[in-house]
Order: C-alpha cells, then structure tokens, then sequence
C-alpha cells in the first residue's frame, strides 16, 4: 500500500475531490498554507494500493491546472536591503505536489 500526499491549489480542490470519489479512491482533505506564497492550498492524503496508484496520479495530473500567480518578496532575494523595492514577480504555480510514501501498516477500525 502508498500514501499519496498531493498538495493542490483551492481552485482545483473541489473538482479534484469529485473526481477521486467518482473513481472510487478513498481521499482525506486538508486545509494547508504554503510556505512560499503563504496563501492557502488543499493538501490530500490518498491510501491506495500499490498497483492503483498510477491510477491516482494520473486523476490528479487531469484535474490539476498550472497557473501563474504574482507574489511580492518581502525581503531582497540577495545583496543589500539599502536600495530594495518590493517587486512582484510572476511563480508558476501546481498544478499538484505529489508525494508517494510507503505504507508500513494500515489498520481500519
Ligand atoms: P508555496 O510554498 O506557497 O509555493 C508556491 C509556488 O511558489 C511554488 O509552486 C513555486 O512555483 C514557487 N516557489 C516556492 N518556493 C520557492 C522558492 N524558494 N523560490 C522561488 N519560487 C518558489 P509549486 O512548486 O507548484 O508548489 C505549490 C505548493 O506545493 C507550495 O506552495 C507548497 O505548499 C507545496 N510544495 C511544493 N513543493 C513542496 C515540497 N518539496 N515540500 C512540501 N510542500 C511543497
């Protein structure tokens, strides 16, 4: 069995959701905050067998859109803060970060 971590953007989470539960996956939502852009994200965790797990990912890859977004650094990326300027710069965001972990032990009460 794999644990599938997949952090996705909130505009793909609802569609995201729909789709794993229509294709029988068995999926758990959480609500994340991204440690670069600090907006909010959909982390989901996905338990599944070994050989469904291409399944999993490619209905992740089909429900995950890449988008750009425009963050502001609030700090200067390197050199001197003496002459910085807040300048936004464009990041391609998603569509998903997947993680596939091992499963040691699965217990369902
Ligand atoms: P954030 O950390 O808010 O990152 C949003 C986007 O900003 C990233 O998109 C990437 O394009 C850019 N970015 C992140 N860190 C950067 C840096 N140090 N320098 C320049 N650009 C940077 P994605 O790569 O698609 O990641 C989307 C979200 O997935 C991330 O949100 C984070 O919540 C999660 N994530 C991505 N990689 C991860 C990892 N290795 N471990 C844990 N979470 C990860």
């Amino acid at each position: 069995m794999k644990l599938v971590i997949a952090v996705v953007q909130d505009k793909d989470s609802n569609r995201l959701s729909n789709a794993l539960v229509s294709a029988g996956f068995r999926a758990t939502k959480l609500a994340s905050t991204g440690g670069f852009l600090k907006a909010g994200n959909t982390t989901f965790m996905i338990g599944i067998e070994d050989e469904r797990v291409h399944e999993v990912l490619h209905c992740i890859r089909s429900n995950c859109k890449v988008r750009d977004q425009l963050v502001t650094p609030v700090s200067p990326m390197g050199g001197t803060t003496d002459s910085y300027i807040p300048f936004p710069v464009e990041v391609q965001v998603g569509g998903a970060a997947v993680f596939v972990l091992p499963v040691e032990r699965f217990e369902h009460f």
